[in-house]
């Protein structure tokens, strides 16, 4: 990792970076997540790299889809596994859902990389991809999934998804979660919850709403109260202005 100093103007976005540097260099990020992170990088800027109410409104709403849920999943994929593997164990610990690893380059050393690096992260057991298990309408490496993971799963927590995944876990008729810093994407537009934020901040926010949630002390969004395309407009409307 590079030396980096709090007082840079930019500290937070090249800590950010080093994350998903440091996630290469340890085998857990594929070279193209250093792509899709500039893809990133370049949303979140022109977001002012801040949590806006869209996405806090779309947290809420996704705390209340994982604490309802009956067969949750926390899907993981080498970005997110680089930029906040103790959140992510902690989301699973939180609404009792398995973690699973399911990448889109494939690699099976990589899918050992991501599930040592979550159980080092405070992850109780992990779940990797079996031959025995395929998710319909989808055809790349991403079909893959445990039979006790994403295969019987009612709700999906997905952050940085491909559309086509996406798609394929609607069709099969299940929720899915995604944070997303473009709100243009296929999987922003096609999930039934997304949170337009970087997942570096989001994720604590998740964690936080969940745990109001669970001790009682937060009011559930209702399915009926929480509309994800007036929600993604909001976010478009935002970045135009920028
Ligand atoms: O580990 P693998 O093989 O599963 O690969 C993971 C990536 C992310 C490389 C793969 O799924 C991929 O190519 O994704 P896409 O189609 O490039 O989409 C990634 C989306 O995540 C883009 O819309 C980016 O804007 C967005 N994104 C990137 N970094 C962040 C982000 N969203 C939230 N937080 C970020 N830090």
């Amino acid at each position: 990792m590079s030396d980096l100093s709090p007082d840079h103007p930019r500290y937070e976005s090249l800590r950010i970076r080093n994350l998903i540097t440091a996630g290469v260099e340890a085998g857990i990020t594929s070279v193209h997540g250093l792509v899709a992170h500039g893809r990133g990088e370049a949303f979140d800027y022109l977001l002012g790299e801040q949590s806006h109410d869209f996405a806090r409104r779309a947290v809420r709403a996704a705390a209340a889809l994982l604490v309802s849920a009956g067969r949750p999943v926390v899907s993981v994929n080498g970005n997110a596994a680089a930029l906040v593997p103790a959140e992510l164990a902690g989301l699973a610990r939180a609404v009792a859902a398995p973690l699973e690893v399911n990448i889109f380059h494939a690699s099976a050393d990589r899918e050992q990389a991501i599930r040592r690096h979550l159980l080092e992260h405070g992850a109780q057991s992990v779940l990797t991809p079996t031959r025995e298990a395929e998710l319909d309408f989808i055809s790349s490496n991403r079909r893959f999934v445990h039979p006790e993971g994403t295969l019987v799963a009612d709700v999906v927590f997905v952050p940085l998804e491909d559309g086509d995944r996406c798609q394929a876990l609607r069709r099969m008729g299940k929720q899915v979660v995604t944070v997303d810093l473009n709100p243009l994407s296929r999987t922003a537009a096609l999930a039934s919850v997304t949170i337009v934020d970087n997942v570096v901040r989001a994720l604590p926010l998740v964690l936080e709403a969940v745990g109001q949630l669970v001790s009682g002390g937060a009011e559930r969004e209702t399915a009926t109260s929480y509309d994800n395309d007036s929600i993604r407009a909001t976010a478009i409307a935002c970045i135009r202005a920028a």
